[in-house]
């Protein structure tokens, strides 16, 4: 009888213990590998480990799914224009406008070799990618220094490479190369080189709206200084996936 019941006992535990090692996903790439008819929306990750679960959006549609949304903008309602310690731990509605933190961006990095997707609108309608062959930032003892690879088209053109291998900015850090603050005087957070070819996080303004200087969201290659309606910036394991429907 005892035998029995130890027996039992164990292999609940064994797979209570199994569960846990492979049910937690640590993106969204994970979770259309295991399940490719996933749809795009919001789910749980634990890029962390298994004690930080992370609410993030994942794209299940464009060119193949699989990305994990660590950034986006679409109408204007969060407010970008935030401190160190915001832009550090993430702020925002995952299911709206957010950053989902630069340590978090982090965890996601090392786990994984990944690509980025930048996808963009204008007020006109007309849309725009760019994509990079690899992406990566270093930890908060590094700056979050940023490490981009080659850009491999979707139209926008290569703006992002001005900010290839800088250190993350904001109003209340300055680790840019010019002798003042950019991120203060673009109004948002990023590697800001001095200052930048790109705004992605600076201030959402509508279309006909007269942005200070370049201080709005922009694209500077695609549509020079205009600002931009929405902007998404995306990431995924670069190892190719054959679940693709
Ligand atoms: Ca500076």
């Amino acid at each position: 009888m005892k035998a029995t019941y130890f027996g039992a006992l164990l292999v609940i535990v064994a797979s209570v213990h199994s569960d846990t090692h492979s049910y937690l996903p640590s993106d969204c790439d994970d979770i259309y590998r295991r399940d490719n008819t996933s749809s795009s929306g919001v789910y749980t990750i634990y890029p962390g480990g298994p004690t930080t679960p992370l609410h993030v959006y994942c794209d299940m549609n464009t060119d193949g799914g699989r990305w994990t949304v660590f950034q986006r903008r679409m109408d204007g309602s969060e407010n970008f224009f935030r401190p160190w310690k915001a832009y550090k731990t993430g702020f925002g509605n995952v299911a709206g406008e957010y950053w989902l933190g630069l340590d978090n961006i982090f965890y996601l990095t090392i786990r994984k070799e990944n690509e980025l997707r930048v996808d963009m609108e204008g007020w006109d309608g007309a849309k725009a990618s760019a994509l990079y062959s690899s992406f990566s930032i270093e930890s908060e003892k590094g700056g979050y220094q940023l490490h981009l690879g080659s850009y491999t088209g979707g139209g926008a053109g290569d703006s992002l490479i001005h900010h290839n291998e800088m250190k993350f900015t904001t109003y209340d850090k300055d680790q840019d190369l010019w002798g003042n603050n950019c991120a203060h005087h673009y109004l948002g957070g990023f590697w800001y080189n001095q200052c930048h070819h790109v705004n992605l996080n600076g201030l959402y303004t509508t279309a006909d709206a007269v942005a200070y200087e370049s201080s709005c969201v922009m694209w500077n290659a695609w549509k020079g200084k205009v600002p931009l309606k929405k902007v998404t910036m995306k990431i995924r394991s670069s190892t190719k996936c054959s679940c693709t429907q």
